[in-house]
């Protein structure tokens, strides 16, 4: 559809970005933090540690400031659980409160809303030891770190973000260093699922404590959706995309927003002898939810065609952004009308556009970009610059896509690329660089740990100052 005329963004429209605690903040395992899952995994060959990151633990002050010199009306971050509770239950760990207590202050300072993201793929590791998501106690580990935070931070924090990329979790945890499989566990698959359920399960009793503890308060998911296209226009390519689809975008907001299974994921658990087992209450639980809004985190879309293997087995690993072959369902295929970046993700502004509308015309929630983004190699000039265009032009491609959106009356609320300041990616090191605030370190070399204003900064301090009007 063209619009002649587009319409503008709405006037409380949340600009900002965001970061994840374990990739973000280093001081890993000082001030009483207990270990997490990320602390505790062998990190991929040849990339940092998650020890120091971009050390905004201690830092946190000048980053805030530079986000508020860039107009941010939002900084999308996530809390810790092993900070706050070192053991993942019991004792309260006092400094780390305090740790959040200060960063939400001097966000509200400025002016700047936080949005808190409850759990980004740091498990303590003290729960893993007791059997991580595939213990159905970890429901109430959840449902109990929760009202945690909802007891000391609910006063000053209004927008919840329950489970980052909770599909991700499911479909490539070994990729991000996340699953855990007890020995002896003979269905894989059945394993993956009831975490996944014990997950569906503790998100949405998350979202009713919230309602009743924090009435003004607003809570939604943060899945990676990505719309799935088939191939070619052969029906079988169809077929295999509804099928992608369903798989990795709609479970987890059908679940999130309507409480139920999606049928064609059921019908792919029930093949593998691989149904989740409920408990009484179970189904109630889920039904009462209601989220307030949609965040989802965008980076492309994906591409798939038949998969022509008879046999049904398990994935092939690939990571967040990759969809290889799963036997039977679907198969992986490169889009030959897309560019791909450094690091082979491939870029899909008008996918973007694809993916607002579909999340809207199916679940009819207000909507807010959780992440989006471009990492690339950055350099840093002798004078203190980078001049990173290329990821100017990616977001300026993503933003005037969200204004067609907006102009398709897809009610959209905000808008936080990934990410604010450069930190450690998921498994590709400090060198995969996301921010829009260069953080002057190597992969193994610390150096200066200054920061720098990127060309990017500049450039969307004025989208922000233009709210969206001036993109140039
Ligand atoms: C998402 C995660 C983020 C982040 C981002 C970029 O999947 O929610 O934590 O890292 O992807 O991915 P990567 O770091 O692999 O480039």
């Amino acid at each position: 559809m063209y619009h002649k005329t587009l319409k503008p963004f709405p006037a409380n429209f949340l600009w900002g970005a965001s970061t994840s605690a374990y990739q973000v903040e280093g001081a890993n395992l000082i001030d009483g933090k207990g270990p997490s899952c990320q602390d505790v995994k062998k990190v991929p060959e040849g990339t940092s540690e998650l020890d120091v990151c971009a050390d905004q633990y201690h830092r946190y002050k000048e980053d805030v400031k530079l986000m508020a010199e860039m107009g941010f009306k939002v900084y999308r971050f996530s809390i810790s659980w092993s900070r706050i509770l070192p053991e993942g239950t019991g004792e309260v760990n006092p400094k780390g409160i305090q740790y959040y207590n200060n960063l939400i202050d001097e966000c509200l300072k400025y002016g700047i809303e936080p949005l808190v993201t409850m759990f980004h793929f740091d498990m303590p590791a003290a729960l893993d030891k007791r059997g991580s998501w595939g213990n159905r106690e970890s429901i109430d580990w959840f449902v109990n770190f929760a009202k945690v935070m909802f007891e000391n931070f609910g006063d000053r924090v209004k927008y919840w973000l329950t489970i980052n990329e909770q599909n991700m979790l499911t479909l490539v945890g070994p990729v991000i260093g996340t699953l855990y499989i007890p020995e002896g566990c003979t269905n894989k698959l059945k394993e993956i699922y009831q975490q996944n359920h014990h997950m569906l399960v503790a998100q949405a009793k998350a979202m009713e404590l919230c309602h009743k503890m924090l009435p003004n308060a607003k809570i939604g998911p943060a899945p990676n959706i990505a719309l799935v296209y088939p191939a070619s226009c052969r029906p079988e390519d169809t077929t295999a995309a509804q099928n992608c689809n369903a798989i990795r975008n709609w479970l987890y907001l059908d679940m999130a927003v309507y409480g139920r299974y999606n049928n064609l994921v059921w019908s792919y658990l029930e093949e593998h002898d691989a149904c989740p087992e409920f408990e009484p209450g179970d189904a109630e639980s889920l039904k009462n939810a209601h989220p307030d809004f949609i965040g989802f985190n965008y980076y492309n879309t994906v591409t798939v065609e038949a998969s022509t293997q008879t046999e049904l087995k398990e994935a092939t690993p690939g990571d967040q952004q990759s969809a290889n072959e799963m036997a039977g369902v679907y198969k992986g295929f490169r889009n030959p009308n897309l560019t791909v970046t450094e690091f082979g993700w491939e870029i899909d502004p008008q996918g973007f556009r694809s993916t607002m509308r579909e999340i809207y015309s199916r679940y009819h929630l207000p909507m807010i970009v959780t992440e989006n983004g471009l990492g690339a190699y950055d350099t840093l000039t002798e004078d203190g610059k980078v001049h990173d265009d290329y990821r100017i032009e990616y977001l300026r491609q993503h933003i005037k896509m969200i204004q067609e959106a907006i102009t398709d009356n897809v009610e959209m609320m905000g808008y936080c690329p990934w990410s604010a300041i450069d930190l450690v990616s998921t498994h590709e090191g400090i060198r995969k660089r996301y921010g829009f605030i260069y953080v002057d370190r190597d992969e193994f070399d610390l150096k200066t740990l200054n920061r720098y204003r990127k060309d990017s900064f500049h450039w969307y301090k004025k989208v922000i100052a233009t709210n969206g009007s001036n993109l140039d």
